[in-house]
């Protein structure tokens, strides 16, 4: 094995302790350069994180961007580089608004960027690899946070296979998020807004569908935790339904983890 497969086995738990402790801090992102002319690419959505009180900008290079909105995969040398600033809050630690309702960009955080390029990923166990992708998170002086779980990025973009790894990928290519959608209310819906599942708590009858209706401009997934079970990436007016055996079940966002509810079936 060379010196960075081990490295990226290590960073991956498959390697022994004693072998690749030395390597362990490291992973396959050190490919990675920081992609310092990021804001010459394309600045394709920016988001409010309301979760975790975090404004955000998406930059990608223009030849993705090209090829994106011509129906076109995503090309090798793609770099999509995400920009995470805290959110601007009041005295009450709540996100201050702008005149156009957004959140306010206060302190730099961290680059979280993916990289693509023709033939990296290959040395990935199939249940972690990202097709070509790689990631990497730099800090605010552009260095690399050796401290970052590069494995969390892997498994929370895995099940996004479908889009080529990228959750943002209905932006990339083009689509709006789309006009203020009404939260519908009635026995067994559940709204979605602000990044809170409401009601958190919903009770339906046994062979009653629960549904979900995204109202925000960000993408929500439904997941149940403990079960291999979750909707489709629902985007901005879209809705999902479930039904489920009587019983009790936890679920979470699968694209933000920290976004919970519960179901009770009678
Ligand atoms: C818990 C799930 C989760 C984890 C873990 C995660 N991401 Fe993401 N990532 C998202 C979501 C959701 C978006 C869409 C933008 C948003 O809502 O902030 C995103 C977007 C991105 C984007 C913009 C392109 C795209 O896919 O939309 C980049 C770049 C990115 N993430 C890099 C990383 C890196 C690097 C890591 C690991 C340090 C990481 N992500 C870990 C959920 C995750
Ligand atoms: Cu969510």
């Amino acid at each position: 094995m060379n010196r960075r497969l081990r490295r990226r086995f290590a960073a991956f738990g498959l390697c022994a302790a004693a072998v690749c402790a030395a390597f362990s801090a490291a992973a396959g992102g050190d490919k990675m350069a920081f992609p310092a002319d990021f804001d010459k690419g394309v600045l394709y959505a920016t988001v409010d994180r309301h979760d975790i009180k975090q404004y955000r900008e998406l930059y990608a290079t223009k030849e993705a961007v090209d090829a994106v909105r011509a129906g076109k995969p995503i090309p090798s040398g793609t770099v999509l580089t995400l920009v995470q600033y805290k959110a601007r809050v009041d005295d009450k630690g709540v996100p201050v608004r702008g005149t156009d309702g957004r959140f306010q960009k206060g302190d730099l955080v961290a680059y979280a960027v993916m990289e693509k390029r023709a033939g990296w990923g290959a040395e990935y166990p199939d249940e972690l690899r990202n097709g070509e992708w790689e990631y990497q998170v730099f800090g605010p002086d552009r260095k690399v946070n050796d401290k970052a779980n590069l494995k969390s990025c892997f498994q929370c973009h895995k099940p996004h296979a479908g889009q080529d790894y990228v959750i943002s990928l209905a932006r990339l290519a083009g689509a709006a998020p789309g006009a203020k959608v009404e939260p519908r209310r009635g026995p067994g819906v559940v709204a979605i807004a602000d990044f809170l599942f409401g009601p958190e708590k919903v009770e339906v009858a046994a062979g009653q569908k629960v549904t979900w209706v995204n109202t925000d401009d960000s993408p929500h997934q439904i997941a149940i935790v403990g079960k291999d079970l979750r909707t489709p990436v629902l985007l901005k007016g879209q809705s999902a339904a479930l039904s489920f055996d009587p019983g009790a079940y936890e679920y979470i966002c699968g694209l933000h983890p920290n976004m919970k509810g519960r179901i009770e079936v009678k």
